[in-house]
């Protein structure tokens, strides 16, 4: 298994810091590599706490494929038509769900199926191709020099805190020197809810109180960690809903006050995203990128949800890596994105169980 993150490397002293700022090592191996225990545990294992964690998707979405090509040798107009319907409750999205279906209609007047399970080996590959389509390597880069800066945003409750909590676990296990901000000082025991995480793996919090400034909370943040060195700051922001304005102003303010104590940071701006809202999480996506420039994603609640087709669609929408999903709300429910084992544990439904 790949690392989950790499650090930059600096080629050349005497490049300018923007210059630097670009050279992203290729085709080396990470300098910071994947904790050990993650790195050697059984792939199968994993994929099964995958399929496990997915049950309620994968569960649903293979059994009604299952049902709909179960002793049905043709492929006819009628099964078309069910299969649009699984798509789009499935969450794929009109777009995602008539793009595959257009496809399976082509093939079929092309002759080139000949069975529904032919159909169905060509669905898995095109949904894997549309999880695949985004260029953009799925793991976090970190500067070659200085702390890695991590924004984290997303309207209220999707899981952004968690995911912070669950993220700084990853880094304290691959050696990393982690501190969390409380950017959210609007919803009460916010900052006590990161407090709680930053006690559970023991890592420091910097807060100040409810109702003070996000902005300069975060400015003040930014300033004591990097006195003391840390490697990675991940910031928390409050929820906010992302049709109002004056909210995603402040979120812009908020990046702008990060650049200017830091140059070129924030380094990641994930925004997070509950798998559950269905299509209302593209608009989200949509919204959050215009104002802040989103980098990455995570999905969270796919244990909860027979609606996985998000990922698909979001995958297929927008060129935005996603880097973890959330599959429940222990500190090991985050998973690293891998697309090919995702569309694998999609279709395996009850086989793996
Ligand atoms: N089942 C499940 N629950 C999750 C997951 N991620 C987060 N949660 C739960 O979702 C709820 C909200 O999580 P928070 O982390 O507080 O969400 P938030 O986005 O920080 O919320 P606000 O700060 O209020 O906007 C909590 O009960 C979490 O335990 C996940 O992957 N699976
Ligand atoms: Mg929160």
């Amino acid at each position: 298994m790949l690392g989950w993150f790499k650090k930059k490397k600096v080629k050349d002293r005497a490049d300018s810091a923007e210059h630097m700022a670009e050279q992203v090592s290729e085709g080396e191996p990470p300098a910071v590599e994947a904790p050990k225990s993650i790195l050697h545990e059984d792939v199968g294992v994993l994929f099964k706490q995958l399929t496990k964690g997915l049950s309620k998707t994968s569960g649903t979405f293979a059994k009604k494929m299952d049902a709909l090509f179960l002793g049905k040798k043709v492929i006819d107009p009628e099964l078309l038509d069910d299969l649009e319907e699984i798509l789009i409750t499935a969450d794929l999205g009109v777009g995602t769900t008539m793009e595959l279906v257009d496809d399976a209609r082509d093939k079929l007047s092309r002759n080139e199926l000949t069975d529904s399970q032919a159909l169905k080996t060509v669905l898995k590959q095109k949904i894997t191709e549309f999880l695949v389509s985004s260029d953009k390597p799925a793991e976090l880069v970190m500067p070659a020099e200085g702390p890695f800066v991590i924004m984290v945003v997303g309207v209220n409750g999707v899981g952004k805190t968690t995911t912070i909590g669950k993220m700084a676990h990853k880094f304290v296990q691959a050696g990393q020197k982690v501190v969390l901000v409380a950017g959210d000082t609007f919803r009460a025991a916010a900052v006590e809810q990161l407090k709680v995480w930053g006690e559970r793996i023991d890592i420091p919090v910097i807060a100040q109180a409810t109702g003070a400034d996000p902005s300069s909370v975060v400015f003040d943040g930014l300033e004591h960690a990097i006195r003391r060195n840390f490697d990675v700051i991940i910031i928390d922001t409050a929820g906010r809903l992302h049709t109002k304005v004056n909210l995603m102003e402040e979120l812009k303010k908020i990046k702008r006050v990060i650049a200017k104590k830091l140059p070129g940071a924030p380094h990641e701006i994930m925004l997070v995203i509950d798998a559950t809202t269905g299509q209302n999480g593209m608009s989200q996506a949509r919204e959050f990128s215009k104002a802040v420039d989103i980098t990455g994603l995570t999905l969270t609640k796919l244990d909860g949800t027979a609606k996985g087709g998000i990922v698909v669609n979001i995958c297929r929408e927008f060129d935005i890596p996603i880097r973890f999903i959330g599959i429940g709300e222990q500190v090991a429910d985050l998973r690293d994105f891998d697309p090919h084992e995702f569309a694998e544990a999609l279709f395996a439904g009850d086989e793996i169980q």
